[in-house]
């Protein structure tokens, strides 16, 4: 089921435009939603798992599905998670990024680094193991993390949809923007 927005799609303005907003949640992560759907609605056994399980046993699928929830599955649980650390203040940050960061400026240095460097479409994210330990990476399409049973803690999408509007070719313009609007209580 798509998640509704957990604020108006003009909360990250000016730093997300609204028109984005609508467009990304209602029309792309709508589509991951419905194509993850239908492409399980024959297969019984997986329609009832998780997602977290369908993702993390997804090599075991039937073949003829598994392209089809790697990247509408995938769409489907990045952006579950991109909604809910935004409609924040931005800020400060917990002492787990100067932990393993060395600094929160590091960090984001770092990050935009990797989202910039993402060639074409995909996420950067922060990925948080058992023991609490964070660290950054980043993902080609909707390739998610959970794929590899991994958590992520908070990311950004750094496909066209979610910035062409407002920014045209200029990710690096976005991902400095983007934090921003990060929701520090939601991602703690
Ligand atoms: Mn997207």
């Amino acid at each position: 089921m798509l998640p509704t927005l957990p604020y108006a799609v003009s909360a990250n303005e000016p730093h997300i435009d609204a028109q984005t907003m609508e467009l990304h949640h209602d029309k792309h992560h709508a589509a991951y939603v419905a194509n993850l759907n239908a492409a399980v609605k024959d297969h019984l056994q997986v329609a009832a798992m998780t997602l977290t399980q369908i993702l993390a046993k997804l090599n075991e699928l039937p073949e003829t599905i598994r392209a089809a929830v790697r990247n509408n599955g995938g769409g489907y649980a990045y952006h579950s998670m991109f909604w809910t650390v935004m409609g924040g203040k931005g800020g400060d940050v917990a002492a787990a990024i100067t932990r393993d960061f060395g600094s929160f400026a590091q960090l984001k240095t770092d990050f935009n680094k990797a989202g910039l460097g993402q060639f074409g479409s995909g996420w950067a994210v922060v990925l948080v193991d058992g023991g609490g330990k964070l660290s950054l990476a980043v993902r080609p399409n909707q390739d998610s993390p959970l794929m590899d049973g991994k958590r992520v803690l908070f990311g950004n999408d750094v496909w066209e949809h979610a910035y062409y509007l407002k920014y045209q070719n200029r990710r690096a313009d976005y991902l400095a923007a983007w934090w921003n609007v990060v929701n520090w209580p939601i991602v703690a």
